[in-house]
Formats: C-alpha cells, sequence, structure tokens
C-alpha cells in the first residue's frame, strides 16, 4: 500500500467546494437560464457565451465584508467530512487566489485584494481540516493558446501555442499554489478523457508531477490528471461527476458529488438529491473502498444555500452517532 494514501482510505468524505466568478452570475445571464442540458452553472460563460469582459463584471457582485471561508471549514465539520477540495481555478480561467502570474484573478477584477485561498488555508488549518485543490489545468476559457474542449471560444490551438499556455499560465500557478499555502493534501485536476485523447503531452502531465512531488512530497494526485492509475504517480482514480461504485476496487478512489445538480451555485436549481440519497451514495462507495467529495455551492457573498446546510447538517448527525472518528 502507498503510504502517502492511507489518511486518504481512512477519511473516505470530504467536501467539494466550487466558488468563483460564475457564482455571481446565479445560473442566470441577462434573464436567460443557462443553455443546453448540462446545466452546470459554472459552465456559464461557455454554454451562454459570454464575452470575457461582461463575464469579469460579475467580481463586482460579490460581496466582501460578508465573506468568511471558516463558515465553510466549520460546516464540513459538522458534516463529519474530513478534507475539503477548493476550486482555485475552474474552467473560466479565473485565479480564486491573488495570484501573480497574469491578472485574471477575483481579487484583481473586484478590486477587494482579498485572497480567499489564503483565509481558507488557515481557517482549515485552524480546525485540523486538510486542504486540497480542483485546478482545471486542460481547459482554459481565458487563455487565447488554451482549451475549450470543443474550440468554440479560444478557435484553433496548435501544439506550440498550448505549451505555451502551460508554461506560462498552468506550472507557474501550480507552483504558486503549492508554494504559498502551507501543506496541501490533494490536487484534483480536472480532464475526463486520457491524454492521448487530448491536446495535452504526457511530458506536460509529467511536469506538473515533478513539480508536486518537489514541492509537496506527501500531495496526492487524481487520475482526472489524465494519467491512468496504473500509470505510477497517480495516487487515486476519481469517478465520474456522481458515479457511485458497483464493486470493490483494490486501489484508492472516490466519487465527486453534488446534492443539488449543479456544482455552482444556481439560483435555478431544483434538484436537489434527499439526504438519504446522499447517504446512499456515501456508504456504497465506502463499502467497496472509496470515498466520497460532496458539493456546495456558496453565494457570491459567501453563504451556503439552506438545502445543502440542512442535509449536510443531518449527516453530521448520523455520523456522529455511528461513524467512526
Ligand atoms: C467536471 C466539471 O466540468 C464540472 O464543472 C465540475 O467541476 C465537476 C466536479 O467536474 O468535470
Amino acid at each position: 500500500e502507498n503510504p502517502k494514501t492511507k489518511w486518504f482510505s481512512h477519511d473516505r468524505f470530504g467536501m467539494f467546494i466550487h466558488w468563483g466568478l460564475y457564482s455571481g452570475a446565479e445560473g442566470l445571464w441577462k434573464g436567460e437560464k443557462l443553455r443546453y442540458i448540462n446545466n452546470y452553472a459554472e459552465w456559464l460563460r461557455y454554454r451562454n457565451r459570454v464575452s470575457k469582459d461582461e463575464y469579469g463584471e460579475l467580481a463586482k457582485r460579490f460581496v466582501w465584508d460578508q465573506i468568511n471561508p471558516e463558515e465553510w471549514v466549520l460546516l464540513a465539520k459538522k458534516a463529519g467530512m474530513k478534507y475539503i477540495i477548493m476550486t482555485t481555478k475552474h474552467h473560466d480561467g479565473v485565479a480564486i487566489w491573488d495570484t501573480k502570474i497574469g491578472n485574471y484573478s477575483l481579487s484583481k477584477l473586484s478590486g477587494s485584494n482579498r485572497d480567499i485561498i489564503k483565509e481558507l488555508a488557515a481557517a482549515c488549518k485552524k480546525h485540523n481540516m486538510k486542504l486540497g485543490f480542483y485546478y482545471s489545468h486542460w481547459i482554459d476559457w481565458e487563455h487565447p493558446y488554451a482549451w475549450d474542449h470543443n474550440q468554440e471560444l479560444t478557435g484553433h490551438v496548435t501544439d506550440t501555442q498550448y505549451n505555451q499556455y502551460w508554461q506560462e499560465k498552468v506550472m507557474p500557478q501550480l507552483r504558486e499554489l503549492l508554494t504559498n499555502y502551507g501543506d496541501i493534501a490533494l490536487m484534483w485536476f480536472d480532464m475526463w478523457i486520457p491524454y492521448q485523447k487530448s491536446i495535452i503531452k504526457k511530458e506536460q502531465l509529467e511536469q506538473v508531477v515533478e513539480l508536486i512531488h518537489t514541492l509537496q512530497p506527501n500531495c496526492l494526485i487524481n487520475s482526472r490528471l489524465g494519467l491512468q492509475t496504473d500509470e505510477k504517480n497517480i495516487d487515486f482514480e476519481t469517478f465520474g461527476d456522481n458515479q457511485f461504485g458497483t464493486s470493490y476496487i483494490q486501489h484508492p478512489w472516490e466519487t465527486p458529488g453534488t446534492i443539488a445538480h449543479s456544482w455552482g451555485y444556481n439560483g435555478q436549481e431544483n434538484e436537489w438529491k434527499s439526504t438519504s440519497q446522499i447517504f446512499n451514495s456515501l456508504i456504497s462507495n465506502v463499502s467497496l473502498n472509496g470515498g466520497f467529495t460532496l458539493n456546495i455551492g456558496p453565494r457570491a457573498d459567501g453563504t451556503v444555500p439552506y438545502e445543502s446546510v440542512t442535509r449536510l447538517e443531518d449527516i453530521g448527525k448520523w455520523l456522529n452517532k455511528h461513524g467512526e472518528s
């Protein structure tokens, strides 16, 4: 057994947080709902073809005197969760931390100068909560040489151009994230196809692995980096969104799941799962050697929807009574 993954195979239950510029749109763009079937509110810019400039305006909707990441940590504790995975850069390309690489960050767009990732890291440390980062490496709708998976926003991108995106944005941003925020328990990348079928080269992924190993030797790496779990250096497998286990798997794995349908806050949400549905998912994964990373999508003022809070509290009460610590 990989000693690095011991805690992960023990803890098995964590909180995902999707929070970014899209949270300010609440799933609505100029009165228009999200287009297409995959109604993820964090896909708004892509789905509704919002221009980069107009999208940036969403930063004005953040209510800075109310946002307090410590509340997310306390909620995770209450729910019996053992780690938090926070979106640091989603597909929209916006850095949620105060990056020095470029100026496309929540701090700069909003003029708040707050570094929410720094605050979250401090709160996690204070409450003994492990912290991991979600980072969209493959898709980035902001950088002209990155990828939008159908190339509808970015246009055609050559390998050389893509490598430029990789070297001037991905690598240095990851370096910041792995240097300035204390111990990072895991990195959660997001490419749901193998690298052979994408624009990414194996060497580029290996650069990332090497960087993580150098800067944070204990940090776990998930399979959505684009490499498979049998290729060394991938510590755990990430299943498809809301795809729960059906058979016992030897290596560590987890399912990222939602309480509703969307990950980012969607004011139009109408697909809330019941607490017992969520329990079923948690228990089935755990019984099959897996874990469950359950998502909340706070609003632009930091508040968490009532529907999520109540379900998480119910889960916490049950785990307190019946679970192992
Ligand atoms: C998917 C993303 O496209 C969704 O927006 C979300 O982040 C989910 C956890 O992973 O691949």
